[in-house]
């Protein structure tokens, strides 16, 4: 299928992520099709360094770097700013990491979907506080490693389902996306576009640092996340309407894990109980969605 994205590039080279970072792919991805009229927010995250340190920005759009609690707060100020330019084109949108929003960020985030206002909010997702050095977040996956979850202290609680949360909201679109599945992303990206009222993205992006892996199996890890059934793609519109995009060939989640140093530690046995973790969401999901195994 040929990606159906404008040919302009909103985000320059020169860019300080790590090689390999999935983040930035979203970005780039994500960008090419909401267009110029853009202003993002940031909280702090990988990308307020990876955009490059002012006056310097990868990025040819308006940014608002902004503290790590406030994303959904900014927002609502940037929109109603515009609003009292009367400028109905520009699209505002924040841009967050997993620990922005899934935890520090979500009372402004949950604040601000709560009274619909009109932005899209798009959660990166690379599982931990990668920019301060590997911290585990409520994204984190049951079974890993990060820094504050050494040794066999790894992580044993299950990740936050964010986007069940945010359905919960009853917001107009909520959405999965990955970086290895850029036409589903792009056109979710447009979509988002297209709805007035809170709108929901949450993008799973690979990070090569935070998980012990090299950085040219990003997008084969990504895309493996969607093939096990670990980060299914679905969307939800207004709370109710549950649909899954895409349908894996079972694929063993354990062939996604022991490319990972971050679950280097794990047993079969860990393996096996994860396995049943995914396939009792895997089940659910297709009970939202009104389908059966
Ligand atoms: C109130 C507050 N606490 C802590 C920090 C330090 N800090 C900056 S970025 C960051 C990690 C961000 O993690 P996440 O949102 O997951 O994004 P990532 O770095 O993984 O891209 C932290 C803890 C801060 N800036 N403000
Ligand atoms: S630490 Fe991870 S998310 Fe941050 S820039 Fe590097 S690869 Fe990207």
């Amino acid at each position: 299928m040929q990606l159906d994205v404008l040919d302009q590039e909103l985000m320059c080279s020169g860019h300080v992520g790590c090689p390999g970072c999935g983040a930035t792919i979203a970005m780039r991805f994500f960008l090419k099709t909401l267009g110029e009229k853009t202003v993002m927010v940031l909280p702090a995250c990988c990308w307020s360094v990876i955009a490059g340190p002012y006056p310097q920005s990868t990025l040819k759009i308006p940014v608002i770097h902004t503290a790590f609690e406030t994303g959904g707060a900014t927002a609502t100020g940037v929109r109603a700013a515009l609003d009292m330019l009367g400028d109905t084109e520009t699209t505002v949108v924040t841009w967050a990491g997993d620990g922005g929003t899934f935890d520090i960020g979500f009372q402004a985030l949950s604040g601000a979907v709560e009274r619909n206002e009109d932005f899209i909010y798009v959660c990166y997702d690379n599982e931990a506080y990668m920019n301060t050095g590997i911290q585990r977040s409520s994204s984190t996956p049951y079974g890993a490693w990060t820094t504050t979850t050494p040794g066999t202290h790894w992580k044993h609680l299950r990740k936050k389902n964010i986007v069940e949360a945010l359905v919960a909201h009853r917001i107009p679109y909520a959405a999965t996306a990955n970086i290895a599945f850029p036409e589903d992303l792009v056109r979710k990206a447009r979509k988002a576009k297209s709805i007035k009222g809170s709108r929901f993205l949450h993008i799973f992006a690979s990070c090569p640092t935070g998980w012990r892996i090299p950085s040219e199996m990003s997008i084969k890890i990504a895309r493996m996340a969607v093939q096990t059934n670990i980060f299914p793609l679905y969307e939800v519109e207004d709370g109710v309407r549950y649909t899954i995009n895409y349908k894996p060939r079972e694929y063993l989640v354990r062939e996604y894990f022991k490319l990972q140093g971050r679950f280097r530690h794990l047993t079969d046995q860990d393996l096996d109980a994860i396995q049943e973790m995914v396939n009792e969401d895997w089940q659910l999901l297709l009970r939202k969605a009104g389908e059966h195994a």
